[in-house]
């Protein structure tokens, strides 16, 4: 929850003086926006019982840490599906902390994309900083691959995610008449002030495609309160589990 939970305090102090958000300033606060709640709640153990080949059946998932060095950390992300297959790769983060858990990098799995089964969300920055750094896996043709974001160029893969005074983005997921949609949110602050922002920016409808996300319409946001901005930020429409 703390990457959705929106975080005020000290940032006037910071943007006055110049210095940059300090890391892991991530407090555990009330959201103050209930509407804007999304999610990514990380589960106590990271894990999942979710169907992710797309067979109906529940698969076991796990996320746990193989090694880590003073630069890096090395996850593997695991499956074993009801058949009985495992599929599983190496998952390498740069060590911002040292201290950095496999629960630090986990948010969950939930169906994504418009293919059967559910995908893995995980935060390659492991909750440093203001912005997670999202990335989601799928199984394909046997393997865990990388799901590219909506609108996201074919060198670029990161979901954008975040609930900050100076940009709040997110992902709204639903599915009408067997159609997977997701309306992708992309707001910046254009006036107002840190503790009463104004945003403007876009808001992009997607349908999944064969294998992937199409694009069908962009709607424009401008002068938007923070309180409705708000509503917009995060994994919506998905429960991360
Ligand atoms: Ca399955």
């Amino acid at each position: 929850m703390r990457h959705q939970t929106r975080i005020t305090f000290g940032l006037s102090l910071i943007a006055t003086l110049g210095l940059a958000a300090p890391a892991a300033v991530a407090s555990p606060m009330p959201d103050q926006s209930p509407a804007a709640t999304p999610t990514a709640a990380h589960a106590a153990t990271p894990g999942s019982r979710a169907d992710m080949d797309g067979d109906g059946r529940p698969d076991r998932t796990t996320f746990t840490k193989v090694r880590s060095t003073s630069r890096t950390h090395t996850f593997r992300l695991s499956t074993r599906t009801a058949t009985g297959r495992t599929i599983s790769t190496l998952i390498t983060i740069p060590a911002n902390l040292s201290t950095t858990t496999a629960k630090d990098v986990w948010w969950g799995a939930a169906p994504i994309d418009g293919a059967p089964g559910a995908e893995v969300v995980l935060d390659r920055i492991a909750g440093v900083g203001d912005f997670p750094d999202c990335a989601v896996y799928t199984i394909r043709g046997g393997a865990y691959r990388i799901l590219r974001a909506p609108g996201a160029r074919s060198d670029r893969t990161d979901w954008s995610v975040s609930n900050h005074p100076s940009q709040i983005s997110g992902y709204a997921f639903s599915t009408s008449r067997g159609v997977r949609r997701v309306v992708a949110t992309r707001l910046k602050m254009s006036s107002g002030s840190w503790d009463a922002p104004v945003y403007s920016g876009y808001r992009t409808t997607y349908r999944w495609g064969r294998t992937g996300w199409i694009s069908s319409g962009t709607q424009r946001v401008k002068d938007m309160p923070d309180k409705r901005a708000q509503t917009y930020a995060g994994w919506l429409g998905i429960t991360l589990r």
